[in-house]
């Protein structure tokens, strides 16, 4: 970690104390000089950092949790390109107007006007209130290992919040994260393949993380909730951060029977009766469809829901769905 961010670490967990120039210098085995000098690096970002003669420092709570690519860029330990968007339409459709990929890219808007959710829905995206952010990548590996990509972006984002919250999100397949019953993250992954080599040519993981208190619309009012209610109580740039380290660590372990026990562990249904929605079980439930119930069963090795049929045709049978929608059911 650079000195820049350990001072800013320092600040954070020092809250609205003073800490003495030399203080930090001594906690960070550094010079009062290179400690000064991390400081107005931070202070040029825009971190607002108020110094008063002969006490010390103090960050300022911030009225917005600013987002800062030097930031991200500094706590990442491997070479990504960072774009950092006041607001786009969508992170995931900025990322495929990206000409390469070839180095992974990272995609972080302040809001968007289009953001876009699974089988044609839109994802609300207000200005500052969230984190929305894409990472794109050409994938080194095959088809086998991309059907586990969805599982390990949710398994990733859980363990950032926790790292960075300290709360316990659960995961409801395929990769909504829950807290308390309501939803506050859903992930889109999306892929470009390559019809004459059969391979993936880039993945494209959009997150959308509800971070700060807002104001829902009315269709989600009901179901969606955000982390916490004070702006500022976690950074933003950590989180994304994070998210980031830790999916490309899963990703290149690659341990499946560390990352699905994780994930069977993390899931909110497992063993609950549930409705399947989607193209084999008619319309979505926002379009008036009853669905199918079942109940979930496990996970598979590929990141598949099996699930036992408890109604029609297929009555008491087992099947791996590997799309659509699942609710738990609460008339059960
Ligand atoms: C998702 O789809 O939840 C995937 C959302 C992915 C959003 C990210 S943000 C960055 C990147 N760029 C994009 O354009 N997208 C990605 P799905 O499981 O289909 O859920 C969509 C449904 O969730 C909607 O139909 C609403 O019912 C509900 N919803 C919409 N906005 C929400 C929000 N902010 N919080 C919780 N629920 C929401």
């Amino acid at each position: 970690m650079s000195t820049k961010l350990k001072v800013l670490e320092i600040f954070r967990s020092k809250g609205p104390e003073y800490v003495s120039g030399q203080e930090l210098a001594d906690t960070l085995g550094l010079s009062r000089n290179s400690v000064w000098k991390a400081i107005r690096k931070l202070q040029a970002e825009g971190f607002d950092i108020e110094s008063k003669a002969s006490v010390g420092y103090r960050l300022l709570q911030q009225e917005e949790d600013l987002l800062s690519a030097a930031y991200i860029r500094d706590s990442l330990n491997f070479p990504c390109k960072i774009h950092l968007l006041e607001e786009v339409d969508s992170t995931n459709d900025y990322a495929k107007r990206l000409k390469s990929v070839a180095e992974p890219h990272l995609i972080i808007a302040d809001a968007q006007t289009k953001g876009r959710g699974r089988l044609g829905r839109s994802f609300y995206s207000p200005h500052s209130k969230g984190l929305y952010m894409t990472i794109a990548f050409e994938p080194d590996f095959g088809l086998d290992r991309s059907m586990l990509v969805s599982t390990i972006a949710a398994l990733g984002v859980c363990q950032a919040i926790e790292e960075v919250t300290g709360l316990g999100p659960k995961i409801k397949w395929v990769n909504d994260i829950y807290l308390n019953g309501k939803k506050i993250c859903g992930i889109l992954t999306e892929a470009e393949s390559n019809f004459e080599t059969g391979t993936i040519s880039r993945l494209i993981i959009g997150i959308g993380i509800n971070c700060y208190e807002q104001v829902f619309p009315d269709d989600i009012s009901e179901k969606a909730a955000y982390i916490t209610a004070s702006s500022g109580a976690f950074s933003r740039n950590q989180l994304a951060a994070s998210i980031t380290s830790k999916f490309f660590r899963l990703l290149e372990t690659f341990d499946r029977r560390t990352i699905l026990r994780e994930y069977r562990s993390r899931s909110m249904i497992l063993g609950q009766p549930v409705t399947l929605y989607g193209t084999a079980y008619g319309a979505l439930p926002e379009n008036g469809g009853r669905g199918i119930k079942a109940r979930a069963i496990d996970i598979d090795d590929n990141g598949g829901l099996v699930v036992e049929y408890l109604e029609g045709r297929k009555a008491r049978e087992m099947e791996t769905i590997t799309s659509g929608e699942v609710t738990v059911r609460k008339d059960y």
